[in-house]
């Protein structure tokens, strides 16, 4: 079914609704705060918590319960993201106040406009990189998430989506077109969301871990989520009670939690994902089967191009390493401009 087309002026009415809700919310927890730092020798317990969104400076935390509180941060202890573990302390009913970020064990980011880098999302153990035949997969988009998840030391892997729109032939081309990443140990699972029995092995490599699903816009994360949790409505239902926020949005990253164990956290698609300030080196580092020949050029300071000896190109022309990995390298090495090859 085509999604309803808003007008500009609907979205914008929508916007500004959904603006004047979260100004209202956060004034009420900025007294709370105020009157919470006016309180000498307060009394009010910190507790353990988990954000499951945020939106600007409003927080959605999960008390060790299960329940959803509104809470703001405190200022200086920097940036609270979707799966950080937080201390916070209760300030009314469904309220609280954030006081402290705990370590994170990974962190997934993107440099902003300005290109300082941003975090999306915490805590994860997982990368599931969504693809499908429509919209038509990028290559580059692709190994940009592996790249992110070998620099964060967390798995990946690729759930190729929407199979149900490809006929017998062309199923065996696009699958082909993909071969290379099982090779090099990113598993891909083929499925439909549209099969019934599509949905078995997502579940069970999503189990126990908290994963984060990228990908384009249209892939089917959203409906992956709502496939696999009976009471995703709920959750959402509780979410919107809590950060003030629309149902329909999914302008942030959101983490839900699975049926078993784990936590499954959707992600607003997107068309290009940067990845944040790192060197040359370390990019290559990323491009994980390319490892075993880093250092084994005959020129130390080989640029894996034109130079002789390049055991990248000898590999590639070996057949051993996929070429179009070499050249995506290339084009994320040329877009690390100077300035992002070191952090500010
Ligand atoms: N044919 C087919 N369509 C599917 C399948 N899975 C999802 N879709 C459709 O694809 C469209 C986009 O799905 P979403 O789940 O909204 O995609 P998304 O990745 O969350 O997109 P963004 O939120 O924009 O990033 C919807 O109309 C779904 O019904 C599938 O397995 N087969
Ligand atoms: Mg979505
Ligand atoms: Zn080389």
């Amino acid at each position: 079914m085509p999604r309803r087309r808003l007008s500009e002026h609907q979205i914008a009415r929508i916007r500004t609704i959904q603006e004047r809700r979260r100004q209202r919310l956060a004034d009420r927890a900025e007294v709370a705060l105020t009157e919470l730092d006016d309180e000498a020798g307060d009394e009010t317990v910190a507790e353990a918590g988990l954000v499951v969104v945020r939106h600007g400076a409003n927080l959605a935390v999960e008390d060790t319960q299960g329940r959803i509180h509104h809470c703001l941060a405190r200022r200086h202890i920097g940036e609270a993201v979707c799966g950080d573990r937080v201390v916070w302390q209760r300030t009314g009913e469904g309220q609280g106040v954030v006081t402290a970020v705990q370590p994170r064990e990974s962190v997934l980011s993107r440099p902003d406009y300005s290109g300082r880098d941003k975090p999306l999302a915490a805590n994860l153990t997982q990368i599931v990189v969504l693809i499908a035949p429509e919209p038509e997969p990028s290559g580059y988009l692709i190994d940009q998430y592996l790249v992110a998840a070998e620099l964060m030391g967390v798995k990946a892997l690729i759930v190729a989506n929407k199979m149900d729109l490809l006929e017998r032939p062309a199923t065996r081309a696009f699958r082909q077109r993909f071969d290379h990443y099982p090779a090099v140990g990113y598993p891909i699972l083929w499925t439909s969301l549209r099969e019934p029995e599509g949905i078995g092995p997502v579940g069970r490599v999503l189990s126990g871990e908290i994963s984060i699903l990228v990908g384009q816009s249209g892939v089917g994360k959203s409906s992956l989520v709502k496939a696999l949790l009976p009471d995703r409505e709920i959750q959402i239902g509780r979410l919107s009670r809590a950060t003030g926020l629309g149902r329909h949005t999914t302008s942030a990253a959101t983490c839900y939690r699975l049926p078993g164990r784990g936590s499954l956290i959707d992600s607003p698609g997107v068309r290009s994902f940067r990845l944040g300030a790192i060197d040359r080196d370390t990019l290559l580092w990323g491009f994980r089967e390319l490892r075993p020949y880093l250092g084994h050029c005959r020129f130390s300071d080989c640029r894996h191009q034109q130079e002789p000896g390049c055991a990248l190109r000898e590999a590639a022309a070996a057949g051993h390493i996929t070429p179009e990995r070499i050249a995506n390298f290339h084009h994320l090495a040329a877009g690390l401009s100077p300035s992002r090859l070191q952090p500010e």
